[in-house]
């Protein structure tokens, strides 16, 4: 998001090995001891979704986002999607697959199974989530379907979303991340 925008940023990784999450400086931050969180001249926002409806509203003019009630209303669907069913769902399995941490993989396993399908019937003939434009909600979700393969799931027979991948990744000011095989 900050790289559509065009916005300087310095990024800080935290050291999970010195549970750096828990510290008393991370958690005044976000009280969570979750990332991300951002600080912008002093503005600090926790949680990826609020943090793209900040940015979106604060830089990004009327680029992703929408003053429509209805597309408002999709796109924080969307959001919520990202926040709920992924993060139960995907985001588990990951850990699970990549980092070993012990889940309830049944229970992960039957959120994610409906999402694929969810997401691959919407976007018929649709290119992006909302309003076919590139929005907030493209934005969300696209992470944990682009890393989705980490916790072995197969996105690729989905082929409304294999296309929505490679249209995002060819955004012109698109940035990956670790584990993303483009
Ligand atoms: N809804 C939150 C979830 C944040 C979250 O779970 N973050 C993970 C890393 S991606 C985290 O900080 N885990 C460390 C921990 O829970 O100790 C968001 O999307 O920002």
């Amino acid at each position: 998001m900050l790289a559509f925008l065009g916005l300087d940023y310095q990024m800080h990784d935290l050291d999970l090995g010195v549970s750096e999450q828990s510290s008393d400086d991370y958690l005044r931050l976000n009280p969570f001891g979750q990332a991300p969180v951002i600080d912008d001249n002093g503005v600090i926002i926790r949680d990826s979704q609020a943090i793209l409806v900040y940015l979106a509203k604060k830089y990004g003019e009327d680029r992703f986002w929408s003053d429509d009630p209805t597309e408002l209303a999709q796109i924080t669907s969307w959001l919520s999607t990202a926040a709920n069913e992924m993060q139960n769902g995907p985001v588990r399995l990951r850990v699970h697959h990549k980092l070993g941490r012990p889940i309830d993989v049944k229970h992960a396993t039957d959120i994610t199974i409906k999402l694929p399908n969810i997401i691959n019937d919407h976007l018929t003939d649709k290119k992006w989530l909302v309003a076919d434009k590139l929005s907030i909600a493209d934005i969300a979700i696209y992470p944990y379907l682009a890393l989705a393969h980490e916790g072995q799931i197969d996105i690729s027979p989905y082929q409304n979303i294999t296309e929505w991948l490679a249209r995002f990744e060819a955004l012109p000011d698109y940035v990956s991340m670790p584990g993303i095989n483009l």
